[in-house]
This record gives structure tokens, C-alpha cells and sequence, in this order.
């Protein structure tokens, strides 16, 4: 610290003095210890100390002082104090010292509390003694200690001064400050904000005399996108400064960096000028659904559901526009300003308007546009207003690419530029005099099915990107049953004039998204003809309103009337229940109460109900009934006649072995009568299995679950796809696996696998074989045996079914007259080798070149050496084995047994038949 000088004025100098503590440290001492002699005066000084900030100093002495009483003959002269001086210069002086200039501070003396210091042989009591010196107005000062004759040993001298040292309280910093001299009054310090804080009230502290901080005031607060003095990681942001804890960024925003104040929203989500930095980016609405109108004599009703996404917001609000147009639907005239509007054409927060003051033989269009508070943020704005130089061009003309009484497929060329990508191509068409629907299809093709035989049908296709919809190609006219021609443009649509002439007004309702991307149209026609309406199934998924076709196809049950008695089973969409449906005038019947479960989303909602909107169209004794649905109250329900003995895989399973062959085989033929009727509907089913198939209690089976019939649209390759792209693939004929060609050919060899499920009583087609090797199977030839006991002529039966080529399986009519037969004259059934009239082509299944090509085809290769060992190695030998010779070539499981035996019965058929033609394996 610093140096000690000795100057003796009298009598001997202090000694310095090194010696050794019990660790053997060095302690440098100076000691003085005159005590025999009288009137000493020795100094020791310190070297000059700069008082750097302080005023007043501390000096802190630790020294030993010697009890006078313990040293003999000293007592006159021995003294047991020394006394403490300073001088306060602006430098040092050197060695020069003049006594007289010292100031004293005070006289030493030992105190009680010593403190032991062990000095090897002696131990010396320690004494600390502190004292103030100050003020000091100097730049610096001397001490000195002077003996009169005391025994001393000095051992430290700490100089020191207090200070309030730097901290940070609230935000602010505050720095070194030295108190006053006078411990009475307070140094008051301001502090500064740290970064990224800013002052709310001055920040204050007030350094004491002993250097601590005393009475906190004002404070500093965390800037935007700061907490805590940290920086908000990415994904959080602070827009307020405050000491409040960074936040997550808002729904659809995100914060890239650090110490962000906002979150930016995400692509095609906005914030309206308004709206505050806590609130989640939102979007424009989807467009409104369901857009209905009602007209009477001299106004039109428009009523529409609000939107499916309100995109987030409370402020929605519809804009109606009108149009209209002359025979060609793209010379159109904005009409607002003709007709009259209530309450208005723009800005409804209802979804409802009046419109009136018609022309007389007007087509007139409208248009819903939904908006929200972030719609005008939109660069998707209505393309028609805002980009008309970027509508996407016309596509090529329309082609045929094949047809049948039912259906159409076709095809167009890409309109050759587009300065925006396609999103899709809408496809409209019409019945010449009857109904319009419309199709959005991602490729330039699309398969239109469902259609009326020998029915004119107009198409015409038009292209959507971004910027809007194109025109209308040129209309392309088809009869479902003749050939197809193109038309003049001037003859399309239902012309002014045909619509005055039948005094109809034609109303064509569109819908558009928040003024972009899609335009929903719905075309709908006043003047409904034609009573053979509902002859032909109609696709739910051809009417733009769900709800629509649930009113047309099902009857709504009061849910007074229905009472649930218990859960039967899970569905797709809920609980199916099982209870008693009260009709008033009626006797109460037992029914199956499908559930839609809480929650569902609007999608749900529609999905489930279309199941009643196709099951309403069909009545028939082999068709589940539908008794009608609850859509006006909670829970959504769709009511169907109750099936004591539930789904036909199941029963069967439970059931094995019970039953005749002549009853299996009326069950088949029930099946076959439903699907008979619904192919005659034009309604393929695309999921025939006994698993939905239902059984009463009379073990009538009936077929139902009518969901997978639907298409969905948002497969860019195909014109359909089914459900999730889920294809029961045991279930499904390769044309349907490979290329969705899904049609009632489809159902009957789907009805091939119903009937082996049947004759196996519930055993799984293919068993464990993995739906890759099941399609690899069937695409070698490999067919399922006939199953153990099923008579040959079923087995045939399901063959023929099974037939590659479509065209060759049979019809469901064939299929019911042959059951019928059959039922007729048991006696046939049950001869084993009986082989059916064959009620199509001759049958393409292959043959098994040796009996280890067999038994891997039927997953059986693991008894390929018991087979060899035993000497069974042609397939003729194989042909002849019992069931006895299976089991005593080693074949131990019971479930093996059976399937090499029923696959010997089909071998047996097989080989019967090749040697009937002549071929010898
Ligand atoms: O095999 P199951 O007993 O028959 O279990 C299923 C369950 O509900 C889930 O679908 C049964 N189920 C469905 N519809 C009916 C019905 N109309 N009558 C009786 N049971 C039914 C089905």
C-alpha cells in the first residue's frame, strides 16, 4: 500500500521488523520498544497518500501494544498508548518532515478485545483501531505515528475512504459516489437508463455517509422489444416499453430477429391500420355459402350463410353486385344502379338483401362478396376491377375422350399463355332443358358421370388463375347416348328467349371470396321440370348447397319424436345408437341413430349428411332405409331402420359354420338385389364389403354406407379421387386401383369379394398378404381359392366376378337371376363339380406351373418341403390330397389346413377344366 519512513527524534527508530507467522508467512512489522528509557519521541511516517475522491478517510491500525505491568522495572517510563497524526499537502514532500505541521488525530491506546497473533514462541494480542480523518481538502496527506515510550509493533495501517458503489436499480445505473464529509446529509446521484430502457420518472438514489444507496425513486422501463434489458428472441415481440415480459407473436405473425417491437404478418394475413400489435394477423373471409334466393312477383329474396372463415375478424361485411347479361354470358353489364337494393348493395353486415325493380326477360347475376376490416389489404383483390388486362385467355376447344350412357370424359388444351399460374378450370354444364352443375377440376380433363342415357348435355369449361376466371369456352353439346358435335357459340346457354318464352327468369347466384381467389358459382334454375327428376341418383356433391340436397332427399325428424336407448357402435363421424322412432300415426319402430359428434367442423357437417342426402334417393328391400335426419337441432343425426344383427362381417364371424349353403346364398342374393338396384340408379358404391353390409333379424342384408362415394377435388392428376385417397384395396377391381376407373363393373368384383367374405364366414380376403403383394397378385392372375365347403358353382360365380376385363364380369341383374337359380334348385349348389351356365365370357385364371408356384401364391411356402418329402410334386397329385393327407404331411395349424384345402378345391377345378381343354400339367 505504502511505505513506511522512521525518523527518530529522540531515542531509538522504530525497527522494521520481519517475522514469521505460524505458517511460516512473513509479517513485516515495525516495532518500537524503548521502555526503560524516558521522554522518547520516535516517529514513524507514512509516504504521501493521494486522497483521490474522498473527503474524509478511515485509517484502520492493527498493532500489538505491550501490557507495561508485564515487563520488570519499567514503570516510570514504560507507556502503553501512541498517538496518530496526519498532514494534509497537495504533494509529497520527500523526506523532509517537520513534526510540528502534523495534525493529531487521536491517542492510541490497546483495547480490550485483542485478538490472539501467534508468533511461534509468543503469541501477541492484536488490536484494530479505526479513526476518521477529515475533511481533506488537500490533494493528499501524510500519517504519522509517534511512541513516547510504549512496546509496539505496528502490523498494518489500511487507508481507506467509503463510496457508494455503482449499481443499477431500476433500470438505471448509477455510479461510484462518495458520500459527503458530513454524515448528516445525502449525496443525491441520478441514474441513467441502461440501454434499451427509457426513464418513466427521474431515476434517483441518495448515497449515505457509509456508503450505501438509500431511498430508491423514479424508475427506468424496458423499451420495445426489450425485457428485462434483454432482447425478445425471435418469435416474440414487445410493442409497449414496460417492464413487461416479451410476448409471442400473435396467430399468423412472426418475428424473424431480436428485440422486435411487432411481429410482421405471415404471407396472405394482414393487420388493419386499427388494429392493435397484440391482435392476430388475420385475412379476408372465405366467400359465403349457401346462397339461396327466393322470388315472388316483383322481388328477389338473397339470403346466404356468413362465411366459413371469417378470416379471423368481427367486422364482416357483404357487398352484392349485379350483373347483367345478354345470351352470352361474358357480355355483361353492371347492374346496381338499375335495380333497387335493400338495404343496399354494399356494406351489409346481414346476409340478407332485397332486390327489386326487375326488367321483364333479364338474366341478371349476383354476385356476395364477403369483406373484412384486412380485404382491401388484399392483393387479391377483384381481378375483374382491378387487373382486367391480366384475365386469364380461353381454353382450347373440348374434347371427347370417351363416354358411356352414364358418363363423359373430356379433355381440353391448357390456354397457350397465362401470365399467372391455373389454379383450376371450371367446368359447367347442363342438361339441355334441365339442370346446371358445375365442376372444378385442377387438370385440363375431367369425368362428368351421372348423367341421363340419351340426354343432351351442354359443357363448357373455363380457366381460373389468380386475376379471375376466364370466359367460357365455346360450348361443346353432347347426347349421352350419340355422337357429339360441336355447337355455334350463339346457340348456347338457355338462351333469353327459350327462358322468356317458358316465362322463366333466369337467376344465376355466384358467390366470391373476399373479392379474390374463388368464385363459387351456383347456377339455379327458377322453373324445376321434368317429374323424373329423382329417377337417376343425383350426386349431393353436384349441388353447390349441401344443405340443399339434404331438403331435397331427406325428411326432418322432430328429435322429440326419437328416443336413443343405447350406444351400438362407433361411426366415422360419432356414436351410432340404437332407439325407437315415434311416427304419429304409426306403429314405433326400432332404428340406428348416427351422431355427428361436437365439435365437428362445417366440412364435417356436410360429409356426414351427405351419406342421408344419397341414402334418401334409394328405396329398396336390400338397401338400408333412411328414416329421415335432425339437422335444426344438436346432436346432427341421420336416423336409418335399426338391423338387429349388425354388420355382415361380424355376425358371420360370430356365426361360423351355422348356416346352410341355401342361406348364405339368399343373403348373396339379397346383396345382389340391392346393389342391382343401385347400379340401375347409376350409384356406384366403391365400397362393397360385408363389413357394410347389415343383417335384420330375418338375416335380410341390406347395403349400406354410402360415404365413399363421393369426389373430392383436390387431386391436380385425376378427375376423381375418393375419399382421403383411401381405396379398400382387397375390396377394389385393379382398373379402379390403378386408374379410379370406378363403375358398377367395379362393384360386381368388389360383390366377388363380398361373396367369398360370405362362403368364408368373415375370413379377411388375401389374409395377412400386404395390400402391395394383393395387387401384385391379382395383376399375375392369382384369384382367392374357393373357400372351405363352398360349392364350386360359387366359386365360379366369384371368378367370373373377378375378371380383369370389366366388360366381362357380370351384370348385377345377371348375377340376382343366377343366385335366383340356384336358390331354386338347391340340388345344383350343392353338387360340388357342378360348373355354372357360364353367364359371360370364358374366364382368364391362370395356372400354377408347379405345386411350389402354388403354394407361394397362396402364402403357404413354408410347407413347400413337407409337400416335396411326402412326394406330392405335380399339381395333379396335390389335386387329390384330403384333408387327412394335408394334415399328415405335417400341416399342423387348423387355419393353414383350410386354406391349402379350399385351395385344392379350386386347384381341382382348375385342372378338371384344362383337362377338358385338352392341356395336361
Ligand atoms: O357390427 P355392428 O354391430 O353394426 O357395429 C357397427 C356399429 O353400428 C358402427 O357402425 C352398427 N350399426 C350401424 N348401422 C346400424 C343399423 N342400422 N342397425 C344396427 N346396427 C347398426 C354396426
Amino acid at each position: 500500500m505504502f511505505c513506511m519512513e522512521c525518523y527518530h527524534l529522540s531515542g531509538l527508530l522504530w525497527d522494521a521488523i520481519t517475522e514469521m507467522d505460524e505458517h511460516n508467512r512473513p509479517i513485516h512489522t515495525f516495532q518500537v520498544c524503548n521502555v526503560m528509557e524516558p521522554n522518547q519521541n520516535n516517529w514513524l511516517r507514512s509516504n504521501w497518500i493521494s486522497r483521490q475522491a474522498a473527503q474524509k478517510v478511515y485509517v484502520e491500525l492493527r498493532f500489538t501494544l505491550r501490557d507495561c505491568n508485564s515487563i520488570p522495572w519499567v514503570s516510570g517510563t514504560c507507556k502503553e498508548t501512541f498517538n496518530l497524526f496526519y498532514h494534509e499537502t497537495d504533494e509529497a514532500h520527500g523526506v523532509k518532515f517537520r513534526p510540528a505541521q502534523y495534525t493529531k488525530i487521536d491517542t492510541i491506546a490497546a483495547d480490550e478485545s485483542f485478538t490472539q497473533m501467534d508468533l511461534g514462541d509468543r503469541i501477541l494480542k492484536l488490536n484494530t483501531e479505526v479513526r476518521e480523518v477529515g475533511p481533506i481538502n488537500r490533494k493528499g496527506f501524510y500519517l504519522a505515528f509517534q511512541d513516547i515510550g510504549a512496546c509496539i509493533a505496528l502490523v498494518s495501517v489500511r487507508v481507506y475512504y467509503k463510496k457508494c458503489p455503482f449499481t443499477l436499480r431500476n433500470l438505471a445505473s448509477f455510479p461510484d459516489t462518495v458520500p459527503r464529509v458530513d454524515s448528516s446529509s445525502l449525496v443525491e446521484v441520478r441514474g441513467a437508463c441502461v440501454d434499451h430502457a427509457e426513464e418513466r420518472d427521474t431515476p434517483k438514489l441518495f448515497c449515505g455517509a457509509d456508503g450505501d444507496w438509500l431511498v430508491p425513486l423514479g424508475r427506468c422501463v424496458c423499451s420495445v422489444g426489450y425485457e428485462e434489458i434483454d432482447a425478445c428472441r425471435p418469435g416474440f415481440y414487445k410493442a409497449y416499453a414496460g417492464n413487461i415480459k416479451c410476448s409471442k407473436c400473435p396467430p399468423h405473425s412472426f418475428s424473424y430477429g431480436d428485440a422486435s417491437a411487432i411481429c410482421r404478418c405471415e404471407k396472405g394475413f394482414f393487420r388493419a391500420e386499427k388494429d392493435p400489435p397484440t391482435m392476430a394477423c388475420t385475412r379476408p373471409p372465405s366467400p359465403p355459402r349457401n346462397l339461396i334466393f327466393n322470388l315472388n312477383d316483383t322481388c328477389l329474396l338473397l339470403e346466404w350463410s356468413p362465411p366459413s372463415d371469417t378470416g379471423g375478424r368481427r367486422d364482416l361485411t357483404y357487398n352484392v353486385q349485379c350483373k347483367r347479361c345478354g345470351p352470352e354470358p361474358d357480355h355483361c353489364q353492371l347492374c346496381e344502379d338499375e335495380l333497387r337494393f335493400l338495404p343496399g348493395p354494399l356494406g351489409l353486415t346481414n346476409a340478407t338483401v332485397t332486390v327489386m325493380d326487375f326488367s321483364a326477360h333479364a338474366n341478371y347475376t349476383f354476385e356476395i362478396e364477403s369483406l373484412n376490416g384486412v380485404s382491401d389489404m388484399s392483393s387479391r383483390r377483384n381481378p375483374a376491377t382491378s387487373q382486367p388486362q391480366q384475365s386469364p385467355s380461353l381454353v382450347g376447344t373440348l374434347k371427347k375422350d370417351w363416354a358411356s350412357p352414364n358418363s363423359i370424359a373430356l379433355s381440353w388444351q391448357q390456354p397457350e399463355q397465362t401470365t399467372l399460374p391455373i389454379i383450376d378450370y371450371e367446368v359447367k354444364y347442363y342438361e339441355k332443358v334441365l339442370k346446371y352443375s358445375v365442376y372444378d377440376s385442377k387438370a385440363p380433363s375431367v369425368i362428368v358421370s351421372g348423367l341421363k342415357p340419351a340426354t343432351w348435355y351442354v359443357f363448357s369449361v373455363r380457366t381460373r388463375t389468380a386475376a379471375g376466371y376466364s370466359s367460357y369456352s365455346p360450348k361443346y353439346e353432347y347426347e349421352t347416348t350419340g355422337d357429339c358435335k360441336y355447337l355455334r357459340p350463339s346457340t348456347v346457354l338457355i338462351s333469353s328467349n327459350m327462358a322468356s318464352d317458358q316465362g322463366q327468369v333466369l337467376v344465376i347466384v355466384t358467390a366470391a371470396v373476399g373479392g379474390f381467389t374463388l368464385l363459387v358459382i351456383l347456377t339455379l334454375f327458377l322453373l324445376i321440370t321434368g317429374s323424373e327428376y329423382f329417377t337417376t341418383y343425383v350426386d349431393p356433391d353436384t349441388y353447390e348447397d349441401p344443405t340443399q340436397a339434404v331438403h331435397e332427399f331427406t325428411k326432418e325428424i322432430d328429435p322429440s319424436r326419437i328416443r336413443i336407448e343405447r350406444v351400438i357402435g362407433a361411426g366415422e363421424f360419432g356414436e351410432v345408437c340404437s332407439g325407437r322412432l315415434r311416427t304419429p300415426g304409426k306403429k314405433e319402430i326400432a332404428v340406428a341413430i348416427k351422431t355427428l359428434k361436437g365439435g365437428y367442423v362445417e366440412r364435417q357437417r356436410r360429409d356426414f349428411l351427405r351419406e342421408a342426402s344419397i341414402m334418401g334417393q334409394f328405396d329398396h328391400p336390400n338397401i338400408i332405409r333412411l328414416e329421415g335426419v335432425v339437422t335444426k337441432s344438436r346432436p346432427v343425426m341421420i336416423v336409418v331402420e335399426y338391423m338387429e344383427n349388425g354388420s355382415l362381417d361380424s355376425f358371420l364371424r360370430q356365426h361360423d359354420g351355422h348356416f346352410t349353403v341355401i342361406q348364405l346364398v339368399g343373403m348373396l342374393r339379397g346383396i345382389a338385389s340391392g346393389m342391382k338396384y343401385l347400379s340401375d340408379m347409376g350409384y356406384v358404391h366403391r365400397d362393397l364389403a360385408a363389413r357394410n353390409i347389415l343383417v335384420n333379424s330375418n338375416l335380410v342384408c341390406k347395403v349400406s354406407d354410402f360415404g365413399l362415394s363421393r369426389v373430392l377435388e383436390d387431386d391436380p392428376e385425376a378427375a376423381y379421387t375418393t375419399t382421403g385417397g383411401k381405396i379398400p384395396i382387397r375390396w377394389t377391381a385393379p382398373e379402379a386401383i390403378s386408374y379410379r376407373k370406378f363403375s358398377s363393373a367395379s362393384d360386381a368384383w368388389s360383390y366377388g369379394i363380398v361373396m367369398w367374405e360370405v362362403m368364408s364366414y368373415g375370413e379377411r380376403p388375401y389374409w395377412e398378404m400386404s395390400n402391395q403383394d394383393v395387387i401384385l397378385s391379382i395383376e399375375e392372375g392369382y384369384r382367392l381359392p374357393a373357400p372351405m365347403g363352398c360349392p364350386v358353382a360359387l366359386h365360379q360365380l366369384m371368378l367370373h366376378c373377378w375378371q380383369k376385363e370389366r366388360n366381362h364380369r357380370p351384370k348385377f341383374t345377371d348375377i340376382v337371376s343366377f343366385l335366383d337359380k340356384l336358390i331354386r334348385n338347391p340340388s345344383t349348389v350343392l353338387k360340388n363339380f357342378f360348373l355354372p351356365e357360364s353367364p359371360g365370357e370364358e374366364m382368364d385364371y391362370p395356372m400354377f406351373i408347379s405345386v411350389g408356384d402354388w403354394l407361394d401364391s397362396i402364402k403357404m411356402s413354408q410347407y413347400k418341403s413337407n409337400f416335396m418329402a411326402a412326394g406330392y410334386n405335380t399339381l395333379d397329385s396335390v389335386a387329390r390330397m384330403s384333408i387327412e393327407d394335408v394334415r399328415r404331411i405335417g400341416v399342423e395349424l387348423i387355419g393353414h389346413q383350410r386354406r391349402i384345402i379350399s385351395s385344392i378345391q379350386t386347384l381341382h377345378l382348375q385342372l378338371l377344366h384344362e383337362h377338358e381343354k385338352g392341356f395336361h400339367v
